[in-house]
């Protein structure tokens, strides 16, 4: 049996990615030569099952294919928006820059399928939307400790180095995925599998040893085209293709300033990340419920009360949302969301709540609140702005008042 030397977690190469904020990337050795490398490729898929992952494949760092090319097209349209992070196309594309010494990659996934339709929620306008993968807690704590432990397992049948990935560093999981025969990409760019439809958490082990790769998994979307007819916010310049700028998922999570006022209305009560494209698919037949329990939706985090939401200040913030993806984006990012769903929520019942955050410290929120109590009820707008307007020092909340007062177009 051979222990790891080392267990280093090293360089966030993606600070601020999505969806959480940080990477984990392990060094781990073992001195141990491996002659039996068709006996290790059993053995994983076996370990993986035993930590926790649902599904393991083998890729060899080179099969990125066009993958590589179309980031270089993603990100020459612009459509990363501020996800500034995305910009090293060179990294990226190529595990083998991120890591010269990299011969194989394990990618391995994580079941977190619903236990109910997420798109049922929609229609209740005065709660919030959180997407899936963020009801429960922050699954980037809960796989990157099982990718360590399969990493451990194979050093100690095996010699070499190992890195562990789980999001947010420069390696493009899904093509990785997708190669490694776990799912293919949709049209809604998403890893689509056979087996658990649209709800699988990825990460990556990559390991200096020369494995056997699978076989790439091939694209079953055919004819079909709901995801993409379904986003409201109309993100997919053509099938395979997102432009994050429209995306809800990028518009809640990423996006650190005003969202923009054309796709407001489109949001309805999103208030964190978006599942519409995923819960669509077909595919989504064969989807079993995710195994973790601490993936599985917090009961406070399924259907919230809109009214609620906008009411936490930091701390309640944090205390709610502790352990979770959710508690990165901040207070004042979450409540300008929850103020964009109450804008479209209708209810006059939560106008003033609106009302009460227009002279919030934070400029984000007070922008969305001004939105929404024009919406909701703009004669009380109106009357406030006599009391709040003059004082107004943020010129992009200055720019929210004159639209909402209809003195300019957004
Ligand atoms: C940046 C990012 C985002 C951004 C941009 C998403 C995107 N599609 O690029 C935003 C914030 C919008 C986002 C949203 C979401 N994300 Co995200 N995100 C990432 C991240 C960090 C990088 C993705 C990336 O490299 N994008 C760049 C683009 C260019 O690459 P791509 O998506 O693979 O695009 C391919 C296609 O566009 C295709 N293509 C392009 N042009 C053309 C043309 C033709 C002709 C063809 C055939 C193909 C083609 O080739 C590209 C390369 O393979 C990954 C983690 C990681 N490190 O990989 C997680 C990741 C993709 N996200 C994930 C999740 C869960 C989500 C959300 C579902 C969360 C939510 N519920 O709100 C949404 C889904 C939105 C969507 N429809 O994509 C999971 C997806 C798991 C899975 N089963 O696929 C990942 C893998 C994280 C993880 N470790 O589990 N995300
Ligand atoms: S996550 Fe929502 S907004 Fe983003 S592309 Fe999918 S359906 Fe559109
Ligand atoms: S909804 Fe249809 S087009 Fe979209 S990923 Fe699923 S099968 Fe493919």
């Amino acid at each position: 049996m051979v222990r790891a030397r080392e267990i280093a977690t090293v360089v966030p190469d993606d600070p601020g990615g999505h969806p959480a904020g940080h990477s984990a990337v392990g060094d781990l050795r073992g001195p141990r030569l491996l002659n039996d490398s068709d006996g290790l490729k059993a053995a994983i898929h076996d370990i993986a099952r035993a930590h926790g992952f649902d599904v393991a494949g083998i890729v060899r760092p080179d099969a990125l294919g066009e993958a590589k090319r179309h980031l270089a097209a993603f990100l020459a349209a612009g459509a990363q928006g501020d996800m500034h992070w995305m910009e090293d196309a060179e990294r990226r594309g190529d595990p083998r820059v991120l890591w010269p010494d990299v011969r194989s990659i394990v990618m391995l996934g994580v079941n977190y399928g619903p236990d109910e339709d997420p798109l049922t929620i929609l229609s209740e306008r005065t709660r919030g939307a959180i997407s899936v993968y963020a009801r429960g807690d922050d699954y980037h704590d809960v796989i990157k400790p099982r990718l360590k432990a399969v990493a451990r397992a194979l050093i100690a049948r095996a010699s070499g180095d190992v890195k562990v990935f789980v999001d947010t560093a420069a390696v493009m999981e899904k093509p990785l995925a997708a190669a490694s025969g776990l799912g293919w990409q949709g049209k809604h760019t998403n890893l689509v599998s056979r087996e658990f439809g649209s709800w699988l958490f990825l990460g990556a082990i990559f390991i200096t040893l020369e494995l056997p790769p699978d076989e790439p998994e091939r694209d079953h979307c055919g004819t079909c085209r709901a995801c993409l007819d379904i986003c409201p916010t109309e993100a997919f310049p053509a099938p395979y293709r997102l432009d994050a700028r429209r995306c809800i998922s990028y518009l809640t999570i990423e996006h650190k300033g005003p969202i923009p006022h054309e796709l407001r209305p489109r949001m309805g009560n999103r208030i964190y990340g978006c599942d519409d494209c995923l819960a669509v698919c077909p595919w989504n037949k064969f989807a079993q419920r995710g195994r973790e329990v601490k993936l599985s939706a917090r009961a406070a985090l399924t259907a919230p009360r809109l009214a609620d939401l906008v009411r936490l200040d930091d701390r309640a913030f944090r205390a709610l949302f502790a352990k979770t993806t959710i508690k990165r984006t901040g207070r004042d990012r979450f409540v300008r969301n929850v103020l964009i769903g109450i804008g479209n929520s209708g209810d006059m019942a939560l106008a003033s709540e609106a009302e009460r955050l227009v002279s919030d410290p934070a400029p984000v929120v007070r922008g969305a609140a001004i939105w929404a109590l024009g919406r909701l009820a703009p004669q009380r707008l109106a009357a406030l702005a006599a009391q709040h307007r003059a004082a107004e020092a943020d010129a992009a909340v200055a720019d929210e008042w004159a639209v909402a007062l209809g003195e300019a177009t957004a």
